[in-house]
């Protein structure tokens, strides 16, 4: 895949998520602040108690300064169950700004990610799997919201807490504090090795859920194919393996953790059983008070939870880290075809001349040219005819036209104007494009012709429709126009499709029409009525049409012959049944009459 900069961006990862902060970056660092400030304040129960239990419980003038200091009591216990709400108040607060940042910066990202891939080009799209593009914009997307929401909050409630704790462990009694603390940075190491091990398993783990998704899109748009054939137990096979190996990655994933867990959980519950062996020593030689052992004590916990968090910390990292590569690619990924940096404006129509000069044109992930040197000129408001066999390059010759593609050599003019210092949005504007492949929105009949245009009103929906001989059928329809057709025009024939697919393509008055085999399923009949209003438009338009029946073609001023992608026949039909090439053959076999009646044919006219 070399479509994009893969690995290679302008911003580390975390650099870009803080770069799509903007806007919520003062709240987030206040958000993060308020959590180094509630997790201090969670010291405030253990010292206050610690206070407590050394004054007025367990030290040698316990009862006297109950008796005479009483007010110290209610001091101290104020300000415990104070600190305590006031650190409730905090993490309610804190928890909402995560959320808060974590939705702003995930639309912020998913609207940047959706506009960037509706400017893609072509290629883009014949690179990327829909399933696996869905992935990215969901899946990955959320990932990337856990990582500010929960992930970066955890990573500093842990350092803070144990930041704090162990700053505070030292200010009580640095011995035992050193005691306790000697062993942590053998947790680092520990999750160090594991971080080693699982990033690997995150990014297959991200592959398999991708891979899923797009066998479930593939399947549930191509549903017609698999009933066709009958291949329902194989698909649901086919998605059960997909799906086991999600979930058995899934696991493996989780497993790893589990080999490393041992050790950072023997590790924090070796923390309680130095507590009471040192700690003991201590209290018993004097050297600590049993205020600080109960603090010390209350206290271990926040210094073990950390630890055993870290694994949790690395795994979501992890996650992220996968996730956001994959974001990234996207969200940095450059359309090739893009307007040039001087690009001319064209609002107004073009008169419609169309040149190619010496084009030839080779696809990205293709070993061989499609089209070779491929020369013509076309007037306007004439007509041109492309024909060949199937794959000779017929559709992707007018592809080059709207620059949906770019020649490899020479150059495409309209207007004598070369197209690529046009802007892309002008230049497509002007051109009505029938695809080959259909593809109608869930929309309304009438939603569909006119969404190349939503200013046009239901008169000119209709009289469109009366171009592309789809009146009829439509207003026989139940709801007429208002009908809603299913995605890619579920519920209509291919032929009565090409014809709401026309009649798109004529209702933005284009100066250029071009048609892709789009009278392929109708019949002769109906053709021939399409034919009849296309010469008489009631706005000037060049028309470029690619079609197999010499009755479409013989009519066209000019008509082009490819063959493996060269121009091998030019002419009009005259003057092509005169070279008695591929086109003559071509008539005789349609026609099914032979050389004399077909030569007579073309006397006559
Ligand atoms: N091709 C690619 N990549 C694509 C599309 C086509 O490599 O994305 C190849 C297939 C074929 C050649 O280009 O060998 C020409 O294809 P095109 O679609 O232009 O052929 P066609 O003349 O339109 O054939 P058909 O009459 O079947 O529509
Ligand atoms: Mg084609």
């Amino acid at each position: 895949m070399n479509y994009t900069n893969i690995g290679n961006f302008p911003k580390t990862k975390l650099q870009w998520l803080w770069e799509n902060m903007k806007g919520s970056r003062g709240i987030y660092i206040a958000g993060m602040l308020g959590t180094i400030v509630y997790n201090v304040l969670q010291l405030t129960v253990p010292y206050y108690s610690g206070k407590i239990v050394d004054l007025f419980l367990s030290g040698a003038d316990a009862r006297e300064n109950l008796r005479t200091n009483s007010n110290l009591f209610y001091h101290l216990l104020i300000c415990m169950v104070g600190f305590t709400v006031l650190r409730g108040v905090i993490v309610y607060v804190d928890c909402m700004v995560y959320e808060h940042v974590s939705q702003t910066v995930l639309y912020r990202v998913r609207n940047f990610l959706y506009d960037k891939i509706q400017r893609q080009d072509m290629t883009f799209y014949s690179t990327y799997r829909t399933g696996d593009l869905m992935t990215r914009v969901t899946g990955d997307l959320d990932a990337v919201r856990h990582m500010v929401a929960w992930v970066i909050r955890m990573v500093i409630e842990s350092f803070s807490l144990f930041g704090a704790v162990a700053i505070y462990f030292f200010y009580m009694n640095w011995k035992m504090a050193l005691c306790l603390l000697i062993i942590s940075p053998l947790v680092f190491f520990i999750i160090y090795l594991f971080k080693n091990k699982v990033a690997p398993m995150h990014a297959k783990l991200r592959e398999k859920l991708a891979q899923m998704n797009t066998y479930a899109q593939e399947n549930i748009s191509g549903n017609r194919v698999v009933k066709a054939f009958a291949r329902e137990d194989y698909e649901i096979k086919k998605f059960d393996q997909a799906n086991r190996d999600y979930a058995d990655t899934n696991k493996a994933t989780g497993m790893v953790w589990l080999k490393f867990f041992p050790y950072v959980e023997g590790i924090a519950d070796l923390l309680p059983v130095v507590m009471l062996a040192v700690g003991g020593v201590f209290l018993i030689r004097g050297e600590m008070s049993m205020g600080d052992y109960v603090a010390f004590s209350g206290l271990i916990w926040a210094i073990a939870n950390p630890m055993r968090q870290m694994g949790n910390i690395m795994n979501e990292f992890q996650r992220f880290s996968a996730a956001s590569q994959k974001v990234m690619e996207i969200y940095y990924s450059q359309a090739k075809i893009k307007d040039a940096e001087d690009a001319v404006a064209h609002p107004e129509r073009f008169d419609g001349k169309i040149e190619f000069r010496d084009v030839s044109f080779q696809y990205e992930d293709g070993d061989l040219p499609v089209l070779h040197d491929i020369s013509f000129t076309v007037q306007p408001n004439e007509t041109i005819a492309i024909m060949g066999e199937t794959g000779c390059g017929k559709t992707s010759l007018i592809n080059l036209i709207p620059r949906f593609y770019e020649p490899t050599k020479g150059e495409v003019l309209i207007d004598d104007i070369p197209i690529e210092t046009l802007k892309l949005a002008d230049l497509r504007k002007q051109i009505g494009l029938a695809t080959q492949d259909v593809l109608l929105y869930s929309d309304t009949i009438e939603g569909n012709i006119a969404y190349g245009d939503s200013s046009i009103d239901q008169k000119e929906v209709e009289k469109f429709a009366k171009y592309s001989a789809a009146s009829d059928f439509i207003s026989k329809m139940p709801e007429g126009y208002d009908t809603v057709v299913g995605e890619r025009g579920v519920g209509l024939s291919g032929g009565q499709k090409q014809r709401i697919s026309l009649a798109r393509a004529l209702a933005v008055k284009p100066s250029i029409l071009v048609l892709d085999d789009t009278t392929s399923a109708v019949d002769m009949e109906t053709e021939k009525q399409i034919q009849e209003s296309l010469k008489h438009l009631d706005f000037p338009c060049t028309k470029v049409i690619i079609a197999q029946r010499i009755s479409t073609t013989k009519e066209a001023d000019k008509i082009l012959v490819l063959q493996d992608g060269h121009i091998t026949e030019a002419g009009s039909h005259e003057e092509l049944l005169a070279k008695k090439g591929y086109y003559y053959e071509l008539v005789r076999l349609q026609t099914g009459i032979d050389d004399a009646v077909v030569e007579n044919s073309a006397n006559e006219e």
